[in-house]
């Protein structure tokens, strides 16, 4: 592999160890251009942390915390998203990152690519059904999107995209390459059948900073869509989160660290944590 030269190995981990983190912050169909920061993504609030360096966009260790649902806080902060992205099922959602030096409302984002190497993974929970329509009477619809916006993302939630290995030694998200690859956004399809309604839509990326036990960083956002189409998909397997991931699942613990993705081979039998993809 190109990166295995000590140089590279280093550039590798020394991203890592300053407030350098992103949030899928952006979303946007696919090819139309990103929201800005948080329009439908719920924002975060994370905690200071002197050993995060109180990074606003400090990612989750914690599989059991309910900040592993949508970011820091965000299972609380829907009621700052006005609206949801609307999409008909079977088309393509594409989520980007930002990096903020401050909470992230969306002031002062500057756009970052995906980094870090490892995994990522997208899941949806229903929220609300798409009220019918009903001429003037916007009642229903304002009642949906109430509740889209209280919703703390404890619901039941269902895979619809993996983004894993690219080849044997090599994720798709394989950090900063050699030759200046980025990577800057993921794309993940509604599945066709989606029943219509609102829902919460969850990225989440893992990147193994360590080898040791329970060091896996999730990079976790929630956005809101509201689905259209004709539905009769009956999703799952259902998880919950937190529930869905335990601390000594093999998929979620990396013994190859952060700095043996490139030229480390089996990639490819690394399982992604949670349950299989829903296709609809
Ligand atoms: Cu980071």
């Amino acid at each position: 592999m190109k990166l295995s030269s000590p140089v590279a190995v280093l550039l590798l981990s020394s991203i890592h160890d300053t407030t350098a983190h992103y949030v899928f912050s952006r979303i946007a169909l696919l090819n139309q251009p990103p929201s800005p920061p948080y329009t439908y993504v719920r924002p975060i609030y994370p905690p200071p942390d002197p050993q995060l360096n109180n990074s606003t966009s400090s990612p989750q260790y914690s599989v059991y915390s309910p900040h592993i649902r949508c970011g820091w806080f965000a299972h609380l902060s829907g009621s700052y998203v006005n609206w949801p992205l609307d999409i008909n099922a079977g088309d393509t959602v594409s989520v980007s990152t930002t990096q903020s030096s401050s909470l992230g409302d969306g002031k002062d984002e500057e756009d970052m690519d995906i980094y870090h190497p490892g995994p990522a993974t997208a899941y949806l929970s229903f929220v609300a059904e798409e009220p019918r329509e009903d001429g003037e009477d916007t009642t229903a619809l304002r009642l949906a999107e109430q509740k889209q916006r209280v919703n703390a993302g404890d619901g039941w939630w269902f895979k619809i995209g993996e983004v894993g290995a690219r080849e044997d030694g090599r994720w798709v998200l394989n950090g900063r390459e050699a030759d200046g690859e980025r990577v800057w956004s993921l794309n993940f399809t509604i599945p066709p059948s989606t029943p219509p309604g609102y829902y919460l839509l969850r990225t989440e990326h893992l990147y193994g900073y360590s080898s040791s036990f329970n060091s896996t960083q999730f990079y976790v956002s929630c956005a809101h869509l509201r689905i259209k189409g004709p539905g009769g998909g009956s999703p799952g397997p259902l998880v919950k989160f937190p529930g869905a991931y335990d601390a000594w699942d093999r998929s979620i613990w990396f013994p190859f660290g952060s700095t043996g993705y490139n030229g480390y081979y089996g990639l490819k039998e690394h399982s992604l944590p949670g349950p299989p993809v829903w296709k609809g």
